[in-house]
């Protein structure tokens, strides 16, 4: 892959989006946050935007991995709080914002996220969303929700304990503190820190190797780690075997094991 800029690559990619930039490098297709004026705050315009542009690339099968990501000084500094301030429980249920947060959740494809900057609030929740995180020396992550009389509202309360266990998840949903790419790292809820210019690079790097792989299998791991997050060990167990079995059917399975014994580069399709 060159240091071309997604920039660069994207004044070939026209898009409707106006609050989110998209292209598509070979099999891997880059989401930016795009409202730098406001630290990418997340508004519902541009949730429904995330939410289109992923679920695109999810039926889209020139697309096997899609990187999230944001700017250099924010990937997201939480919900849109302008959005909120005067919301009131009524209009916030009827608004439903989580069904379109939901939205991201289902998608099937692998999601990398790219994190540079501030990353809080549901900024953080949106990147627990993805499956592998990438972050800039210069990320910074909490849950500040607290210093704003509210609380984790997308996940943060969930998914950031699954991650870090009960006391380090409560002293920064209770205390709101912010926390470096550093000590994301060492809690486990970055897979890997690295300067900023080669944010981008690295990303790639994972999403290019993972879009070598079998897109149906690829497909199942990633549903099925995701399953430890709802079942029982057994009905995991049971999930996996069963998901194993069914791989059994596809071309893939049979291109991937002949390519092993033939000493050559698998040519996986999907099929
Ligand atoms: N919302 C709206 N605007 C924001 C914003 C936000 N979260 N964060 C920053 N901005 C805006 C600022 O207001 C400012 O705009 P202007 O005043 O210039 O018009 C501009 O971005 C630059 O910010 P600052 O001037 O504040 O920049 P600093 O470098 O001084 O500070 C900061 C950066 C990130 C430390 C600070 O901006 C900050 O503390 N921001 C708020 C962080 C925060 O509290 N985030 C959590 C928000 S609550 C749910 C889904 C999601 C959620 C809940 C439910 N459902 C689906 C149910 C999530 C909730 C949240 O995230």
């Amino acid at each position: 892959m060159t240091a071309k800029t997604i920039e660069e690559k994207e004044m070939s990619t026209a898009t409707a989006y106006k609050n989110i930039r998209t292209a598509t490098e070979g099999a891997i297709a880059i989401v930016t946050l795009n409202r730098p004026q406001v630290l990418n705050a997340l508004n519902t315009e541009l949730m429904t935007e995330l939410a289109d542009a992923m679920q695109a690339f999810d039926h889209d099968e020139h697309v096997r991995v899609i990187i999230l990501t944001g700017g250099e000084r924010a990937f997201a500094a939480g919900a849109d709080i302008k959005e909120m301030a005067e919301e009131s429980t009524v209009s916030m249920m009827l608004r439903d914002n989580l069904a379109i947060w939901d939205r991201i959740r289902f998608i099937k494809k692998p999601i990398i996220a790219a994190v540079s900057g501030f990353a809080l609030g549901g900024g953080c929740e949106l990147l627990m969303m993805c499956d592998i995180v990438v972050a800039s020396e210069t990320a910074q992550f909490g849950q500040p929700e607290i210093n704003i009389g509210v609380i984790p509202g997308a996940g943060g309360t969930q998914r950031l304990t699954r991650v870090l266990g009960k006391y380090r998840s409560m002293e920064i949903i209770l205390t709101g503190r912010p926390f470096s790419a550093k000590e994301a790292f060492d809690l486990g809820l970055v897979n890997k820190v690295v300067p900023v210019e080669v944010l981008l690079d690295e990303a790639r790097a994972m999403a290019t190797e993972i879009a070598k792989k079998s897109p149906l299998a690829v497909r199942l791991a990633k549903e099925a780690v995701l399953k430890t997050y709802e079942m029982t060990l057994n009905e995991g167990l049971q999930f996996e075997r069963k998901s194993f079995y069914m791989l059994f059917d596809s071309k893939d399975q049979k291109e991937g094991m002949r390519a092993f014994m033939e000493k050559r580069p698998a040519n996986f399709t999907g099929r």
